[in-house]
């Protein structure tokens, strides 16, 4: 992933050095690549062809990494560390950053609607039609502005998770599906993977507040502690830590079920999911 990802960005020595330095620096400085690890897993679950899943990965995680740059900025999350060094509009500046985020979402269509991913022309429009929603007011970019208006707010426990399935499930759905779509399914088989899919969405933020709770920031390589800090509710603050702790195991118990009758092709898909429970950062 970290060679696709290297050679499918724009080179530094190209123009606009800066911004395609910046946007480099932003989706190659580490980072756990949960989505496309995901994206690869269940293309496995479908027989996929590794060159397509290449790009779906690499699509996903160019999404990811725009979020992420996007997220920092003073007028959303305002930080300065992520994955262990300086935001990049820290390290570089805020309009580069602005750019940086809109551009790795360009990219990601792009190559969405570059190369082949499958035989039928209307699945792949289906495939960026996805992406798209996911990464949009419909998804991340919806539940990122609810999560904005939310601070300092109460909300109800279903209210937290609809603020989640859009901010973080949906675009951990999209990598699940698209890699799915990569290859051949039956009906049936693409529900039981958007189940797990969404089991696992989940269980990723519930163990990201459980995280931001109780780990380091140095541990995490982002500032921990932050929902406290700006008064978010988060399943820390409804339920508490033990509480959070038994909702994720739940949530992974409920994702490795949606698997059943898929044997050891799903293999990658399950480790995937006791890592996002059981993940130390
Ligand atoms: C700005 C449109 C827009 C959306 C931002 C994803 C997001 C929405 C904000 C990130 C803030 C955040 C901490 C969300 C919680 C879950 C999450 C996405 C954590 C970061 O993802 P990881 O842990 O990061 O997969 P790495 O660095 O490993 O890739």
């Amino acid at each position: 992933m970290e060679t696709v990802l290297a050679r499918t960005l724009p080179s530094a020595d190209i123009a606009p050095r800066r911004l395609h330095q910046a946007m480099r620096y932003a989706v190659l400085g580490g980072g756990k690549r949960v989505r496309p690890l995901l994206a690869f897993a269940a293309g496995e679950v479908a027989a996929a062809h590794e060159d397509r899943l290449e790009i779906v990965a690499s699509a996903v995680e160019l999404i990811h990494a725009y979020s992420l740059v996007h997220d920092d900025l003073p007028c959303m999350d305002d930080d300065v560390l992520r994955r262990g060094r300086p935001t990049v509009h820290i390290e570089f500046d805020q309009a580069t950053a602005l750019l940086v985020g809109d551009s790795l979402q360009s990219l990601a269509f792009q190559l969405l609607a570059q190369y082949p991913l499958a035989i039928d022309p209307q699945q792949q429009l289906e495939m960026v039609t996805l992406l798209a929603v996911a990464a949009g007011s419909r998804g991340m970019a919806g539940g990122q502005a609810i999560d904005l208006a939310s601070v300092g707010q109460s909300l109800t426990l279903p209210e937290l998770e609809f603020m989640h399935i859009h901010k973080t499930g949906a675009l951990i759905r999209s990598s699940v599906m698209l890699g799915a779509l990569c290859g051949q399914l039956t009906e049936k088989e693409m529900a039981q993977l958007d189940h797990f899919a969404k089991c696992i969405g989940l269980a990723f933020q519930v163990v990201d507040d459980v995280l931001d709770a109780e780990a380091s920031t140095a541990t995490l390589g982002k500032t921990a502690g932050k929902d406290a800090q700006q008064n978010k509710p988060t399943y820390v603050s409804l339920l508490g830590t033990t509480q959070a702790k038994t909702l994720a195991e739940s949530l992974r118990q409920d994702a490795l079920d949606a698997l059943v009758g898929f044997g050891q092709t799903a293999q990658r898909l399950r480790e995937l999911a006791d890592f996002i429970v059981l993940r130390p950062f």
